[in-house]
C-alpha cells in the first residue's frame, strides 16, 4: 500500500512504503535498528527509558486522524517510516525542471547534491535528542516532562525518515551515510555534528523552550522547503514531518508564554511594576522579562546561523535542480525559475549594513531566512500579549538579524541588537548587556527542580490552558515508579 494512510503495523519497523515487498531496503533498516536502538539507549533521555510515557504515535497519515494516545515506554516506540499520500500526477514546481512530472528515482546528475541534503537534515535530528537528554531531570512538571519526550521520539522518528531516502535510494553510500548519523555526537571535540546550533549546551527548561520556538521553526522552514521538491520521496516524507514538527514548536511557545504569564502574575503579586528590576523579581522565585529577552537573542541568533550564507551557490544550485525550493513555493505566483529576478539582501559593505539588490537564485537562503524571521516575529507578538494583558510595561523583541552571528555577511560585524555598530569599549561590554551571563544562568539553573506530583508545575511555570489530548488537569503523564 505504497500510497495509503494507514500503517502496516505488522513487522518491526511500522510503514506505509510497502517494507514487506521491498526486501533489500527492509533488510538494511533493519541491520540500522539496533544501532539505532543502542543510540537512543545512550543518547536519549536519561534517567527516563523505563517509565510510562503518555505518547502519541502516528498510526496513520491522514490529516484527520493520525495519531493515538497511549502509555509508552520510549526504547518501545513505534519509530517508523510514513510518508503523506502521492498527489496524483503531481508535477515539479519550481527550477529548471519545472513542470516536468515529478521523480520517483533519483536523478543520476543530482545524487551528490541530495545526499547532503539528506544528511544535514538526518543529522539536526538525533543532535537535538542529544542536547536534550539531561532534561528530564529538571521538569517542571510531568506535563512538560512528557511534552519532551514526544519532542524526544519524534526527532528520533524523523532521523529515521532521512535514513529510509539514504537507504532506500543512495545505496552503500547511503548505508555508511545511515551508521555516520549514529556516530556523530552533538558538542563533541572530535565528531560533532554538522551545524552549529545543533552543537550548543540546552542546560535549562527555558533554553530548550526557546530552542523549540526558534531552531524547530528553522526545521519548519527547511522541511517546508523540501517538501516542494521534485524529488517525490522527499516531499512526501518532509510534508508527514511538518504535521508532527508543528506539535514542537507550540511546545516552545507555549512554554515561553507560560514563564512569562508566571513572571508577571508575581511581578503583579508583589507590586513590582519595573521588569529591569531584576533582583528584585528573582526575588519572588520567577525569570525576569530581561533574563528571557537575553535567551531570545542568544536562540534567535543562533538559529540564524543554519540558514547559511545570504549568498550561496549551493542554495541556487538545489533550486535550479528542482531539489529545494522556497517557503510555500506552490502559493508563489512568479515564474518559479527566478533567472532574471533579485531579491534584497542585508550585506555588510565596508563595516555598515546596507540592502543590495542580488541576483534572486543565489538569495534564497536569505529568502527562507526572511520567511523564518516574519513567522518568529509573529511567535514574539503572540508573548508581548501575555505581558501587554497583566499592564506590565515591558515589550520582548528579536534581535536584528546582525547581531551575535557567526555565519555570513555579519560574522566580522561589531552589531548590538538594534543593528547599530558599536566602538571597542560597547562590543566588549556587549556580551554581558545582550546575551545570558554566568550569573543569569545561574539563576536560571537554580530555579530547575523537579516537580513529579499529577497536576503540579513549579513556582517559574503557569499550568498550560488545556492538557494534551484533552486530559484534565492531574493526569499522570507519566508514569515514573514504573521504571
Ligand atoms: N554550520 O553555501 P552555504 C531541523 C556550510 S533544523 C556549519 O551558505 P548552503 C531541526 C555549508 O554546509 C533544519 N556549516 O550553504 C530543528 C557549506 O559547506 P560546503 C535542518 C555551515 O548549503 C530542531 C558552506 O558552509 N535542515 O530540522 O546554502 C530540532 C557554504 O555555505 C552552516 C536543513 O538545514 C552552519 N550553520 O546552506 C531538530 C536543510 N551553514 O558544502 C531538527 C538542509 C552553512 O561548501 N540543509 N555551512 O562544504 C540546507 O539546505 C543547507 O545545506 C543549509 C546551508 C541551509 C544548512
Amino acid at each position: 500500500m505504497p500510497d495509503g494512510t494507514d500503517v502496516d503495523y505488522d513487522g518491526l519497523i511500522p510503514n506505509n512504503v510497502d517494507l514487506n515487498h521491498d526486501l533489500v531496503v527492509r533488510r538494511a533498516l533493519e541491520t540500522w535498528h539496533p544501532g539505532y536502538i543502542d543510540w537512543w539507549n545512550d543518547m536519549g533521555p536519561e534517567g527516563f527509558q523505563q517509565a510510562l510515557v503518555y505518547l502519541r504515535t502516528a498510526v496513520s497519515v491522514d490529516p484527520k486522524g493520525w495519531a493515538k494516545f497511549d502509555y509508552v515506554r520510549m526504547p518501545e516506540y513505534k519509530w517508523g517510516i510514513l510518508l503523506a499520500p502521492g498527489v496524483d500526477n503531481r508535477k515539479i514546481p519550481f527550477g529548471r525542471h519545472k513542470g516536468e512530472p515529478v521523480w520517483q528515482e533519483v536523478p543520476g546528475e543530482y545524487r551528490a547534491m541530495l545526499r547532503r541534503l539528506l544528511v544535514i537534515q538526518g543529522d539536526t535530528e538525533p543532535a537535538s535528542v542529544e542536547q536534550q537528554r539531561h532534561l528530564g531531570a529538571t521538569a517542571p512538571s510531568l506535563y512538560d516532562l512528557r511534552n519532551l519526550f514526544q519532542v524526544n521520539v519524534e526527532e528520533g522518528r524523523h532521523l529515521w525518515a532521512m535514513v529510509y531516502l539514504l537507504q532506500k535510494y543512495f545505496g552503500t553510500q547511503g548505508r555508511e551515510e545511515a551508521e555516520e548519523l549514529l556516530r556523530r555526537r552533538s558538542g563533541h571535540q572530535d565528531t560533532p555534528r554538522m551545524l552549529g546550533a545543533f552543537n550548543e549546551a540546552t542546560p535549562d527548561w527555558l533554553s530548550f523552550f526557546m530552542f523549540t520556538t526558534f531552531t524547530d521553526r528553522d526545521g519548519k522552514m527547511q522541511l517546508a522547503a523540501l517538501a516542494q521538491s521534485g524529488f517525490d520521496p522527499l516531499s512526501r516524507t518532509c510534508r508527514f514531518m511538518l504535521t508532527e514538527e508543528a506539535h514542537h514548536m507550540f511546545v516552545g511557545e507555549t512554554g515561553v508564554a507560560r514563564i512569562i504569564e508566571r513572571t508577571c502574575a508575581a511581578m503583579r503579586a508583589a507590586g513590582i511594576a519595573d521588569a529591569t528590576n531584576v533582583g528584585a523579581v528573582r526575588d519572588v522565585g520567577v525569570i525576569d522579562l530581561p533574563t528571557i529577552q537575553k535567551k531570545i537573542n542568544l536562540h534567535f541568533s543562533l538559529t540564524l546561523d543554519l540558514f547559511g550564507n545570504e549568498i550561496s551557490t549551493n542554495a541556487a544550485n538545489a533550486f535550479n535542480a528542482s531539489l529545494k525550493g522556497r517557503f510555500r513555493e506552490d502559493k508563489l505566483t512568479d515564474d518559479h525559475e527566478l533567472l532574471g529576478d533579485t531579491y534584497p539582501v542585508l550585506r555588510c559593505v565596508n563595516g555598515a549594513i546596507i540592502e543590495q539588490q542580488v541576483p534572486a537564485l543565489s538569495a534564497l537562503n536569505m529568502r527562507l531566512r526572511d520567511d523564518f524571521v516574519d513567522d518568529a516575529a509573529a511567535g514574539v507578538g503572540r508573548w508581548n500579549k501575555v505581558i501587554e494583558r497583566s499592564g506590565i510595561e515591558f515589550r520582548l523583541a528579536l534581535p536584528h538579524v546582525a547581531f551575535n552571528r557567526r555565519i555570513g555577511e555579519f560574522t566580522a560585524l561589531k552589531a548590538d541588537t538594534e543593528g547599530r555598530i558599536l566602538g571597542d569599549d560597547e562590543w566588549a561590554r556587549a556580551p554581558d548587556k545582550y546575551l545570558p551571563t554566568t550569573d543569569d544562568n545561574l539563576y536560571v539553573t537554580s530555579l530547575m527542580r523537579p516537580v513529579r506530583e499529577t497536576g503540579a508545575f513549579a513556582g517559574w511555570i503557569a499550568p498550560p490552558k488545556v492538557g494534551i489530548d484533552n486530559k484534565p488537569g492531574n493526569f499522570e503523564y507519566v508514569k515514573i515508579e514504573e521504571s
